[in-house]
């Protein structure tokens, strides 16, 4: 079995190739919900939505978002209405998060309404949303606070960013089974997602950061930032924002406290020895994820990684 932490659009990726090396009953996928947003009277968890499409075949690819050779009929109308328009919900993807506010009406949590979704979609890795509870990422800027896709998509990530906050994640409890994968997986993987708002939202948890420590299966993470650059999205805004420098060597810092080896890009394998004195072991590869065959070789680096380093 393999535990997987998991943002959305580079996690995707990778669980597309992982799920061709190994069988798809064995993997968890811990999901950040720090994203989600109601509009429109519907629940929306874009990571949950962008894993499951990936997973399912139904993804438009080139955005790494949303459904392949969706239309926005119903968003238009909705403009008229004087309903916001910026968030571009496509009318198919529409029917999912129709399905997952009505089966939550009816009392199921986020996690059994994910089940179903995936259930239906034939998505077999098993899904879990990072929690059951509500928790947001907040972002402070010099204009005020945002919810993140307010920052991310209203406002194109344009604002300088002076905190991250994740409203509730004190109270908040891991969804059932997410510190139970942790302890009792044969090895577990940091996808390639924002270290921040994707990935640190989900350590934000009590109980996951522990779990991570105390588990006897290796964790191996794969670097999101590649040549000083995020791969996608503002991981560098976000960085910078709160004081931290963009390299995956401060990645790895981030992580130290519970990782075995780091997956870093061959563009930056001169930080080598900066991160192994982390006391982490590293691997150089090609982390960029165009082709389906990029996506497998990552996926086969990773397995091996955690093959190798026992605890
Ligand atoms: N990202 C955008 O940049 N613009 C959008 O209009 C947008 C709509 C959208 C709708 C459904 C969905 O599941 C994801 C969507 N995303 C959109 C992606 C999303 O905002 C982010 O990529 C993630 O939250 C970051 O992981």
């Amino acid at each position: 079995m393999v535990c997987t932490l998991a943002g959305g659009v580079g996690a995707a990726r990778f669980l597309q190739g992982l799920a061709r090396v190994v069988p798809e009953e064995q993997i968890t996928t811990i999901v950040n919900t720090g994203d989600d947003l109601e509009l429109h009277g519907l629940y929306i968890s874009p990571d949950l939505d962008i894993v499951m499409y990936t997973l399912a075949g139904l993804v438009d690819e080139e955005k790494g978002w949303g459904i392949e050779g969706d239309t926005f009929n119903c968003l238009e109308i909705l403009g008229k209405y004087g309903h916001e328009t910026w968030f571009r919900l496509g009318d198919k993807d529409l029917a999912t998060h129709i399905r997952r506010t009505w089966l939550m009406s009816e009392g199921l949590t986020l996690s059994e309404a994910t089940r179903l979704l995936c259930w239906s979609l034939g998505v077999k890795i098993r899904l879990l949303p990072m929690t059951d509870d509500r928790v947001r990422t907040i972002i402070r800027t010099p204009v005020g606070l945002m919810d993140f896709q307010e920052y991310l998509v209203k406002r194109m990530a344009q604002d300088e960013v002076l905190e991250i906050i994740f409203e509730g994640s004190e109270l908040a409890k891991p969804a059932g089974g997410v510190v139970e994968a942790i302890l009792n997986c044969n090895g577990i993987i940091v996808c390639p997602s924002n270290p921040l708002v994707s990935i640190g939202t989900i350590l934000s948890l009590k109980g996951i950061r522990d779990a991570l420590m105390k588990t006897d299966s290796s964790v191996v993470a794969i670097s999101p930032i590649v040549g000083g650059k995020p791969i996608k999205g503002p991981a560098d805004k976000l960085m910078r924002g709160v004081g931290l420098k963009v390299s995956a060597v401060q990645v790895a810092e981030l992580y130290k406290d519970f990782l075995d080896v780091f997956i870093v890009d061959t563009v930056d394998r001169e930080l080598k020895s900066e991160i192994e004195k982390l006391g982490m072991g590293v691997v150089c590869t090609n982390t960029i994820m165009r082709t389906q065959d990029d996506k497998i070789s990552l996926a086969r680096v990773a397995i091996e990684a955690l093959e190798k380093a026992s605890r």
